[in-house]
C-alpha cells in the first residue's frame, strides 16, 4: 500500500457524442450513465465513484457543451459549466481529428477562465489510423497548456488504465469521501427511467428523441419478492411523435420496453414487469414547471 491516499473530483467535458458517458462507465466498470449515438444524450450531472488502494476518484459526467436552443439546453449547459470551477481535475474529451470546430473553441474559451488542471483525452482511437491520432495530439497541444494528453478508446477499454494512474498523480492528498461500495449518487429510480430513455434514443429516428423525457410513475416489489412492477411514462412533444413511439400495433413501444426491461433486470438483480405509457406535453422543454416534474430542476444544479 502507498502511504498517501489521493482523492478528489474529476469532470468529463467535451462536445456532445464524443464518448464522455462511455468513458466514465468504462473507468468505473459499470454502466451507470446511458449512452447513444445521438448527441445530447446526457442531461443531468451524474456522479460516480472509483475507489482503489491508492485513492478515490469521484467522476462527474456532464451534458455535452453546446449552445442552448431552449430552456432544457440552457439547463444542460449550466450543468456542464458549473462543474469546471468545482473540481480538482478536468478531463476534456475530443475526437481524433485535427479539426477544431466551434464546439471545441467554445470549450477552449471556458478553459481559459479556470485554473483547474486539464488533461486532454483523445478518444475513439480505434476508429482512425495511428497517424491521425498523432496529428490530433500535435494540433491540440498548441491550443492549451494541457497537463497531459492521453489517447484512448473508451469503447474498447484501450489505454483507459492510463487515465486512472494519471488522475491519481494530479489529485491532492485527501480523505476517502465515500465507502468503497458506493458507485453512484443516482437513485435506482432515476437509472431505471434513463434506461427507458436510452432505448428510445437508440431505436427512434433523429428528431423525436431530443423531445422526450421519461418518468417512473411507480416502482414496487411484490410481497413475495422475486419481481418488481414498474410503470413508466414516455413524455413527447407532438401527437405525431406519440404515434411513432408507439409504432404499428405497439411494435416500437414493445421493443423499447423489452430492451429496457432486460437491462433493468440486470441492474436490479430481479425479474421486472415493465408497463410503458406515452403522453404528449407540448413544449415541455420550454416550461420550467414541466422540466422540474421530469427531473430537470434548476435549483439542483
Ligand atoms: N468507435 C468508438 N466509438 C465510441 C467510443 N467511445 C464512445 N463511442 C460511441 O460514441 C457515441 C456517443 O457516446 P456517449 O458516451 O453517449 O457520448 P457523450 O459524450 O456522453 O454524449 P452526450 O451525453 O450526448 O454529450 C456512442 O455511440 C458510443 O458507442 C470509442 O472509443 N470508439
Ligand atoms: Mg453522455
Amino acid at each position: 500500500m502507498s502511504d498517501t491516499f489521493k482523492s478528489g473530483f474529476v469532470t468529463l467535458i467535451g462536445r456532445p457524442n464524443v464518448g464522455k458517458s462511455t468513458l466514465m462507465n468504462e473507468l468505473i466498470g459499470q454502466k451507470i450513465a446511458i449512452t447513444s449515438s445521438k448527441p445530447q444524450t446526457t442531461r443531468n450531472r451524474i456522479q460516480t465513484v472509483y475507489t482503489c488502494e491508492e485513492g478515490q476518484i469521484i467522476f462527474l459526467d456532464t451534458p455535452g457543451m453546446n449552445k442552448a436552443k431552449n430552456k432544457l439546453g440552457d439547463y444542460m449547459l449550466k450543468v456542464a459549466k458549473q462543474t469546471l470551477n468545482e473540481v480538482d481535475v478536468i478531463l476534456w474529451l475530443v475526437e481524433p481529428t485535427t479539426y477544431i470546430g466551434p464546439a471545441e473553441r467554445y470549450v477552449l474559451e471556458q478553459l481559459a477562465q479556470v485554473k483547474t488542471p486539464v488533461i486532454l483525452v483523445v478518444n475513439k482511437i480505434d476508429s482512425v489510423e495511428e497517424i491521425e491520432v498523432f496529428k490530433a495530439i500535435e494540433t491540440y497541444k498548441d491550443e492549451y497548456d494541457f497537463k497531459e494528453i492521453i489517447p484512448v478508446s473508451a469503447l474498447r477499454g484501450k489505454n483507459t488504465d492510463d487515465i486512472i494512474s494519471t488522475l491519481l498523480k494530479y489529485l491532492p492528498e485527501g480523505p476517502q469521501y465515500y465507502d468503497e461500495d458506493t458507485i453512484t449518487d443516482q437513485p435506482e429510480r432515476q437509472i431505471v427511467a434513463e434506461l427507458v430513455r436510452e432505448k428510445a434514443l437508440r431505436l427512434l429516428d433523429k428528431e423525436i428523441p431530443h423531445g422526450i423525457a421519461v418518468v417512473i410513475d411507480s416502482m414496487k416489489e411484490r410481497k413475495k419478492g422475486g419481481m418488481i412492477d414498474i410503470d413508466a411514462t414516455i413524455i413527447c412533444e407532438k401527437d405525431s411523435h406519440k404515434g411513432i413511439i408507439i409504432g404499428k400495433q405497439g411494435a416500437m413501444l414493445k421493443k423499447i420496453g423489452s430492451q429496457a426491461r432486460m437491462e433493468m433486470e440486470h441492474l436490479l438483480g430481479t425479474k421486472v414487469n415493465l408497463q410503458l405509457w406515452v403522453k404528449v406535453k407540448k413544449d415541455w422543454r420550454d416550461s420550467d414547471m414541466l422540466m422540474k416534474n421530469y427531473g430537470y430542476n434548476k435549483k439542483e444544479i
